[in-house]
């Protein structure tokens, strides 16, 4: 049975064993009424104990809520029904993370006690979703509209000793189960009333509407275009406004409203997509990877600090390695800096800090990295340098030492021949700020072992990043395909649109910004440099507006003027750069016109979709999904619309491949549809 019944002298403990997280499938649903009608036709029974063989649930289980068999009765809301309705108490035992129908079950107890390290939360915005067993009543009636706001809106999961001060829980200790068998010992014997959570008022009297309008505002910024958060605000504003029952049924309604939303099942599709992207044919899970105890860094600048920081985040010693002392300090400096604007802003605590400095080294010897477990490499882009700094690795790292290059562009198989390991040198393409940005793009090289590919993936997630396997190949997977769509956004600068125009429609789509800002932020002399590098087929050009741009100093942010004129960091549109554009079309004897955004929106996202079905063909990346994974984590695509292959899937692909049609004639035979596009529109979906 996938809960439990046994009895711990006068109590009952139903425990909810239903590996791997204790999702409240129906198993587990019908288990516990069951148990909870046992134990009230028990005599000899005086209280219940709710909890679970290891964590306690992580949420209704979302398969269900995606077959539908989430409605299969017993509900969430039967079992909730069954328990409030019992005369005897009922505490909630809650050890590792209780989150979603998995908090909200434990809300429906009388009351709750909590391991010290155990974690609680309502993260259904996350997956498009708010909770729908009543977490947006009992939270607020328990912890107060504000707490809930914070809480639930962002999905975010509290420690114990918050839950604690919030009135969410009513103990921590060390043995949970043993504290709660006590406490529903002692409610039971106490005769008083039973509290619970849905009939608390205190914390929802009296609120000032202003709040919840405050908050309402300060989301559909935060979380603009999506539903969800705005529902989560909706139902907590009916906690604090509407009759019980009323509120209830609200949130009931919003709940159902989210699940049937595209957002939802875009949410769902990166959830499941982004755990996929760790899976590896040909490297199961019997292969362990190997231990990180130690690392280096070679390089101090913005990407090699950025690193060092995350293995000092993440517990690991690390030493950053450069040509002098004077470049590490400066490496340092920058490191300290970036550290104390997250303790200025409240992210890190001071002690956090300075225990994380503490495990950053440095030298400007290799002799100093004869016990690493890896290097990682994260120089300038120069094909000579790197080939050198691996000969100098390969000399001076253990021999069972990993040497990975954080390169975004040149071919690992080259940097790997500089070795005499190249089933040790794998990619590592870290996203700048390196400290920050969670997608990890892992690249083997046509020797890389299995070995060092579960060992890159796990050393991921121990830096809680979010993995991805790519294929040896120019720009990997997210590089290749934004090359396209930059490139696009010139042509249509070109033909007719304006930068503001480009950007509103894409930020307008979702994207935090559009690529003419993103040009103007990365530096056009950078994105000109880089281009410079990248080969053309002859029936391709590229649009001269961004070396125009470059040569013009106007650079972007950094030169106050680019694409757009800079007042600090806000943008104001450019006559001179709309000048420059012009002049450029006049060059090319192109008659501007008005471009509608529904075009400006298919030429940029359908070169994408294009160019991704490529990368899927030449098994660059092994899914769909990992390519959505990898736009959505580092390039910004709008997770609630589930990555660019995702959405383009719900579009409609033959649309991607009019797009193409019409493109190629005048973009080159690169342009066309791609095969794998063709297959997959013919099939209705990526098959993988
Ligand atoms: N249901 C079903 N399977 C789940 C699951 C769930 N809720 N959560 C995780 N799994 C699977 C996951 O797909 C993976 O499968 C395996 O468990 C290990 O997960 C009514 C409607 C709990 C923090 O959003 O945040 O309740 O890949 O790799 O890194 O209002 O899983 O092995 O085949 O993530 O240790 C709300 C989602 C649901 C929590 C553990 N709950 N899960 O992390 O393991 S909606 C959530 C997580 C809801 C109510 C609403 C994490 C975790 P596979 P994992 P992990």
């Amino acid at each position: 049975m996938a809960t439990n019944y046994r009895l711990e002298a006068d109590v009952a403990v139903l425990e909810i064993d239903n590996p791997p997280v204790n999702a409240l499938s129906l198993l587990v649903r019908e288990g516990l009424v069951q148990g909870i009608r046992r134990a009230a036709a028990d005599g000899a029974v005086k209280g219940i104990v709710i909890g679970a063989r290891g964590s306690f649930p992580a949420g209704a289980d979302i398969n269900e809520i995606a077959n539908g068999l989430a409605f299969a009765p017993p509900i969430l809301l039967d079992v909730q029904a069954e328990m409030e309705s019992t005369a005897k108490p009922i505490v909630a035992a809650i050890c590792g993370t209780a989150l979603g129908g998995g908090f909200e079950l434990a809300l429906t107890c009388h009351a709750r006690v909590a391991s010290p390290d155990a974690r609680m939360g309502l993260p259904e915005v996350k997956l498009g979703l708010i909770p729908g067993a009543g977490g947006t009543q009992r939270f607020t009636r328990l912890a107060g509209p504000e707490a809930a706001l914070e809480a639930i809106t962002s999905g975010m999961n509290l420690p114990a000793a918050r839950a604690l001060d919030l009135g969410l829980i009513d103990a921590i200790a060390a043995d949970p189960l043993a504290e709660a068998a006590a406490l529903a010992r002692s409610l039971a014997n106490s005769g008083g009333p039973l509290r619970l959570a849905s009939e608390r008022t205190d914390r929802i009297m009296g609120v000032d509407p202003g709040l919840i309008a405050a908050w309402r505002q300060k989301l559909a910024k935060r979380y603009r275009g999506q539903l969800a958060p705005l529902r989560a605000c909706d139902a907590i504003e009916a906690a604090c406004t509407r009759e019980r029952a009323e509120a209830f049924k609200l949130e009931r309604q919003y709940y159902l409203e989210c699940r049937e939303s595209p957002q939802r099942r875009a949410l769902m599709h990166v959830f499941h997509a982004e755990r996929e992207a760790r899976k590896i044919p040909g490297v199961g899970a019997d292969l362990a990877p190997q231990p990180i105890r130690r690392a280096a860094v070679i390089g101090s600048g913005t990407m090699g600090g950025g690193i060092a920081m995350c293995f000092a985040d993440a517990g690991i010693p690390v030493t950053l390695l450069d040509v002098s002392r004077e470049a590490l300090a400066h490496g340092l400096g920058a490191i300290r800096e970036r550290y104390a604007a997250s303790v200025a802003r409240g992210r890190l605590a001071k002690e956090k800090v300075e225990w994380a400095l503490s495990l950053i080294g440095t030298t400007t010897e290799y002799e100093a990295l004869a016990n690493v477990d890896i290097a990682i490499e994260a120089v300038f882009e120069d094909p000579a340098l790197k080939r050198e700094i691996f000969t100098k690795l390969d000399r001076h790292a253990p021999a069972h030492a990993i040497l990975a290059t954080n390169t975004s562009s040149l071919d690992i198989d080259t940097i790997a021949a500089a070795t005499s390991r190249p089933q040790q040198v794998v990619g590592t393409h870290f996203f700048s700020p390196a400290h920050v940005m969670r997608l990890l793009e892992n690249v083997r090289g046509a020797q890389t072992s299995p070995q060092t590919l579960a060992t890159v993936m796990a050393l991921a997630r121990t830096l809680g990043k979010i993995p991805v396997l790519a294929g040896n190949c120019d720009g990997f997977i997210g590089n290749r395909m934004l090359q396209y769509y930059g490139a696009e956004a010139e042509r249509l600068l070109e033909e007719g649109a304006t930068p503001e125009q480009i950007d509103r429609v894409i930020e307008a789509f979702g994207f935090a910004m559009g690529p003419l800002a993103m040009r103007d932020l990365a530096g056009n002399d950078v994105g000109w440099a880089i281009r410079r590098n990248r080969r053309l087929a002859p029936d391709e050009r590229w649009s001269p507006i961004l070396q125009r741009m470059a040569e013009q100093g106007r650079l972007g942010q950094k030169s106050g003027r680019g694409f757009y004129r800079y007042e600090g960091r806000e943008r104001r549109a450019d006559p001179e750069a709309l000048a420059l554009i012009e002049a450029v079309s006049r060059e090319l004897g192109i008659e501007r016109r008005q471009i509608a955004d529904e075009e400006i929106l298919a030429r940029l996202l359908h070169p994408l979709v294009n160019e991704g079905a490529k990368i899927l063909e030449e098994g660059i990346a092994l899914r769909a999904g990992d390519i959505d994974i990898v736009y959505i984590n580092g390039y910004g695509f709008p997770a609630y619309k589930g990555g660019p292959m995702f959405w383009a899937q719900q579009e409609g692909l033959g649309k991607i491949i009019e797009t193409m049609e019409k493109l190629a004639p005048s973009h080159g035979r690169r342009w066309l549809p791609a095969q794998r596009l063709r297959q997959a529109a013919e099939k209705g979906g990526w098959t993988s």
